[in-house]
């Protein structure tokens, strides 16, 4: 019978509009259970210890052989990257974007934690916070951070715990071009974050007009405020803060859902392919590399990112374009699937729209 568990769906939908303290949920579906909700915070209220045990437990999952065979991953952490470089044009510009990065980085926080002995949350970082001025930021630390801005003249990080790393995935589509993590930090890249954009993005009421206001300047202005790495838009999660960003970018949407839980909770919508950017060739093509509108390298004065200059014909396109699939048509539904190829298992949009029901189950705070 249909009935009941839309009945229960929608009853979980309007009677969670008030809650938000730590507590016991009762399932919204019977394929699953939350009892206790994880709960994520932000970096900068992390003790030293929080940040070492989620530090280390990255270091983990670099370190860990990659397991399923996706081309050209050497390790777990690119196996989560691979999943993004491959899927970049079907899950940006879209309105899966904001669904597949809320799912990417809870495929994430569950690796960390069943296979890198991770206790806590994926922390976010509170961008608005450090609006302006990210070079400054305690994310940025060299001791308990993700180490500081690039040097040289490809960028490349000189201190922080991943230094020595070797990323086999970017730039751009390319893979087996081991590289180092590079950032261009420009703080006034960074002021995209500040807290007048996001508002601008609360006085949208639906969702297909409030991604594409959330994926312009709050998701830019992280992207382009670090710079380098973060600022490909095909291989960012090569940069371990990438996972910082979206996740504050997923507490962004997650608030303006709570804003109207009973409206907006289930809200999805928006084109499903966007044919003028990842899958028609690029706007930024001809030999140089994509970069996030508003990003290093496009504003007057900002550094030049000299991996743009890395050929295009030696970007290995991903074999076989993919296709959105789940929902007929070129309009994102809930039926959407997120694909993950064994990373996790595939779900649907339904599942991760509500961060607290089962699949999901965890809270920002
Ligand atoms: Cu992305």
């Amino acid at each position: 019978m249909v009935l009941p568990s839309l009945l229960v769906t929608l009853l979980a939908g309007s009677g969670s509009a008030a809650a938000a303290v730590a507590r016991p949920v009762t399932p919204r579906t019977s394929n699953g259970t939350c009892t206790t909700l994880l709960q994520r915070r932000a970096w900068h209220t992390f003790t030293d210890a929080e940040k070492r045990a989620y530090i280390d437990a990255e270091l983990c999952l670099m370190a860990k052989p990659a397991t399923l065979g996706l081309n050209g991953t050497k390790n777990r952490f690119e196996e989560l990257q691979w999943t993004h470089q491959h899927q970049a044009s079907i899950v940006h510009n879209v309105g899966a974007f904001l669904p597949y990065h809320r799912l990417l980085m809870w495929a994430h926080e569950k690796l960390l934690r069943e296979e890198c002995g991770y206790q806590g949350a994926q922390p976010y970082w509170d961008e608005v916070r450090d609006a302006g001025k990210f070079s400054t930021s305690d994310v940025l630390d060299p001791v308990t951070g993700f180490g500081g801005n690039g040097v040289g003249a490809y960028g490349c990080i000189a201190d922080g715990p991943f230094v020595n790393f070797t990323n086999s995935l970017g730039p751009g589509y390319r893979i087996g071009f081991e590289h180092c993590i590079y950032r261009f930090v420009s703080d006034s890249v960074s002021r995209r974050a500040a807290q007048s954009y996001i508002d601008e993005c609360y006085q949208h009421t639906t969702f297909v007009d409030f991604w594409p206001c959330a994926e312009g300047a709050p998701h830019n202005g992280g992207h382009g405020g670090i710079g380098g790495k973060m600022n490909d838009p095909i291989a960012s999660p090569g940069d371990p803060i990438f996972y910082l960003h979206h996740s504050f970018l997923d507490k962004v949407w997650w608030d303006w859902q709570e804003l109207n839980q009973s409206a907006r909770l289930m809200d999805i919508g928006g084109r499903n392919k966007f044919s003028g950017g990842f899958s028609g060739g690029f706007p930024w093509g001809n030999g140089t590399l994509p970069g996030f509108p508003g990003g290093n390298g496009s504003l007057p004065g900002a550094p030049q990112d000299p991996w743009r200059s890395v050929p295009l014909q030696d970007m290995i396109p991903p074999p076989g374009s993919p296709e959105p699939e789940g929902d007929p048509g070129n309009t994102t539904t809930l039926s959407h699937i997120l694909r993950m190829y064994g990373v996790v298992p595939d779900v649907t949009i339904a599942d991760v729209m509500d961060t607290r029901g089962p699949l999901l189950c965890f809270e920002y705070v």
